[in-house]
């Protein structure tokens, strides 16, 4: 069983260190251990109230959520299974976290996120696939972004808007990631659209799930789609400009390897992506 640890920090993220979660050991993370005690503080940052991409209040009179369900054209439903209503409120799939509420997540229950893992083979100057010293196995490289609100490393992923195709979700959040085709769209991309739209038709599925994000909360938490998208030649997707856009500050190639550390669960999807390619880790 998955045990997430990054949304049991000390601080909640994007709070400057005011908001605090109540310390939950290991093996206090399931709900079906007893712990009388448990009584975490409350938090639903005031920024998200009125945001389009937010629910009301669970208080809010005219709030009618159908949980577990597609509601409307929002996707209330978990790839983890059914979620339990305690209180009125939906409950993380994996456990406790140390805060109640919703943090700065818009959703109350899973928030639908898509995560596109965009790969080559590393090459050298001459454009020879490079090999691992010890490992004997071809280098595979990934597009990362930093991002904004942590400066950590990860995939250019993203939100699903309401009644939005996973499939573009993936294709539409890296574009603006990595290629922000507003501010720095060459000529080059410009002319390329028929080949992007071909790039992102032929995806491989890696993960759907949950994702061990800072954000989560008792009673909000993010669930992705990853797909690996690989550029055999590194011709066409991998000979791009990149170009950091909006949440991402900066964008590279970054060469895979167990010594990456990365933003939330990113890692754990970087290593099926590796282990279907049999490449370096
Ligand atoms: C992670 O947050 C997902 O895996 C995805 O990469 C990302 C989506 O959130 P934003 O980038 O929109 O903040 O949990
Ligand atoms: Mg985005
Ligand atoms: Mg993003």
């Amino acid at each position: 069983r998955m045990l997430h640890r990054k949304c049991r920090s000390q601080f909640y993220p994007r709070t400057n260190n005011t908001v605090s979660r109540t310390f939950v050991p290991d093996e206090k993370v399931p709900w079906d251990i007893i712990w009388e005690e448990y009584n975490p503080a409350t938090f639903t940052a005031s920024h998200i109230n009125g945001q389009p991409w937010a629910d009301p209040a669970i208080t809010d009179s005219n709030f009618h959520p159908q949980w577990n369900r597609i509601d409307g054209n929002i996707n209330r439903k978990s790839h983890m299974g059914q979620y339990q209503i305690v209180d009125f409120l939906p409950l993380n799939p994996l456990g406790r976290t140390g805060l109640r509420g919703r943090g700065v997540l818009g959703r109350w229950g899973p928030n639908h996120a898509a995560d596109p893992i965009v790969t080559r083979w590393k090459r050298d100057e001459s454009h020879n696939v490079e090999f691992h010293s010890v490992t004997k196995k071809p280098i595979l490289q990934f597009i990362a972004i930093q991002r904004r609100d942590t400066g950590e490393w990860a995939i250019p992923g993203g939100m699903v808007d309401p009644g939005e195709m996973v499939t573009s979700t993936l294709k539409r959040e890296f574009m603006e990631e990595a290629l922000n085709i507003l501010e720095c769209g060459s000529d080059k991309i410009e002319k390329s659209n028929a080949l992007i739209d071909k790039f992102f038709d032929e995806g491989e599925d890696i993960y759907h799930g949950y994702v061990d994000d800072p954000r989560n909360t008792d009673n909000a938490w993010m669930e992705t789609v990853a797909m690996n998208f690989h550029d055999e030649s590194g011709t066409s997707v991998g000979a791009f400009p990149l170009c950091a856009g909006d949440d991402a500050v900066n964008v590279r190639w970054m060469d895979i390897s167990k010594e990456l550390t990365l933003y939330a669960s990113h890692n754990d999807f970087i290593a099926k992506v590796v282990a279907k390619h049999n490449s370096h880790w």
